[in-house]
């Protein structure tokens, strides 16, 4: 008998972030249409050409351990339609949504959770399930804050059964950083528990690693963020197949994000600035400039951001242009002219300054100084 499974692989969702860069309606308007993400994800679960058997959401599915409760019945009737439609669903809690607080929301409405929901607090075959004819076993835990003792795991569980064998994990894969309050997972671990796939959440970047003859792979964070964090706007199935892996990513409708190197060496003034950003607006659109290059003007990059602002959904401009190259700098200071011996005292004195706030001062000064001393003032905006 051919068996195949496909299975949707959620993480990180993060539902009921707001963005603390916006603020009133626009805040709450975008945490709105962000938390869409999820009923995308259930659209495309039930539409019938992508052939979905079940649904994995590993961690992270809220920002908040207790997120409000308009928010937490409409996820409920998201999930009610995978169930009802007969897809297979297990929902791991994370480190956001931990489920260590009274309050939480998987304690709180544990008994109308659909699917199935996993509460243990250590490493342990959670279920197995006849899923599209295959059986399919489910390891998993759900990090529980004094309960969950990561240094008495010392071999993950796995059953010497028929099918597929699935761990559901929420944590941090080799991580040799600082350690946070998430479950460490070791590669060299994994291998020797030999699952076949190893559905992981917390890192909100997408990975896949080969494990043994298994794939362990993180889907990331789907919707944007921040330029920080800034979601994969893909969608992670993975088919197995007489125990064989393809994994396959689908593309879904994020909010755009863009990012830009703006060189400004070749611009004259701040209005000629002005028109070229304008040139990429859209009310829709994150845009994060960054301006490089050897300006012959000087530039304020938040009053930039802010004639930017009616132009896009929201713009971040950073300055990391040069005012003058070391070159050219060099040439003037040598010229016998007023140009050059104010050049030379800037320079002077920007050599002896303390702080690097202090010489970008110096630097303004120069530049707006020879702008004077060319006549070029009054010529910026
Ligand atoms: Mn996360």
């Amino acid at each position: 008998m051919r068996e195949m499974i496909r299975l949707l692989h959620l993480a990180d969702l993060h539902l009921g972030w707001e963005p603390s860069y916006l603020s009133g309606e626009k805040q709450r308007e975008r945490r709105q249409r962000r938390d869409k993400v999820l009923k995308k994800a259930v659209d495309f679960a039930l539409n019938p050409i992508n052939n979905i058997h079940g649904v994995l959401i590993v961690g992270d599915l809220f920002e908040k351990y207790h997120p409000e409760k308009v928010l937490v019945d409409e996820v409920i009737r998201q999930l009610e339609r995978l169930t009802s439609a007969g897809i297979f669903l297990l929902t791991v809690p994370g480190n956001h949504d931990e489920i260590t607080y009274n309050g939480s929301v998987y304690r709180e409405d544990l008994h109308r959770w659909p699917g199935f929901l996993v509460t243990n607090p250590m490493p342990e075959k959670v279920l197995s399930q006849r899923i599209n004819g295959t059986q399919v076993h489910f390891y998993s835990l759900a990090y529980i804050g004094g309960l969950t003792n990561t240094k008495k795991i010392d071999a993950f569980p796995r059953e010497e059964k028929e099918g597929i064998h699935i761990a559901c994990f929420h944590g941090s894969l080799d991580w040799d950083g600082v350690p946070d309050r998430s479950l460490p997972l070791t590669s060299r671990e994994l291998e020797t528990a030999g699952y076949h796939y190893i559905a992981l959440g917390h890192y909100h970047i997408a990975l896949e690693k080969r494990i043994g003859h298994g794939k362990a792979v993180y889907p990331g964070a789907i919707e944007f963020k921040s330029f920080n964090d800034r979601g994969v706007g893909e969608l992670t199935v993975v088919e197995v197949e007489n125990q064989r892996m393809k994994i396959e990513k689908h593309s879904i409708d994020i909010q755009p994000f863009q990012e830009k190197s703006l060189d400004l060496s070749s611009l004259e003034n701040m209005t000629e600035l002005l028109e070229v950003c304008k040139k990429d607006g859209n009310s829709d659109l994150f845009m994060k400039y960054f301006l490089v290059g050897v300006p012959r003007f000087h530039v304020d990059h938040q009053e930039l951001e802010e004639r930017l602002e009616p132009y896009f959904y929201y713009v971040e401009v950073f300055n990391e242009a040069h005012y003058f190259s070391d070159e050219f700098l060099e040439r003037i200071i040598e010229e016998p002219t007023i140009r050059g011996m104010f050049a030379k005292r800037m320079k002077l004195k920007e050599e002896s300054a303390d702080t690097d706030e202090e010489k970008g001062i110096i630097q303004k000064a120069l530049l707006e100084g020879l702008a004077v001393i060319e006549g070029r003032r009054g010529s910026n905006v």
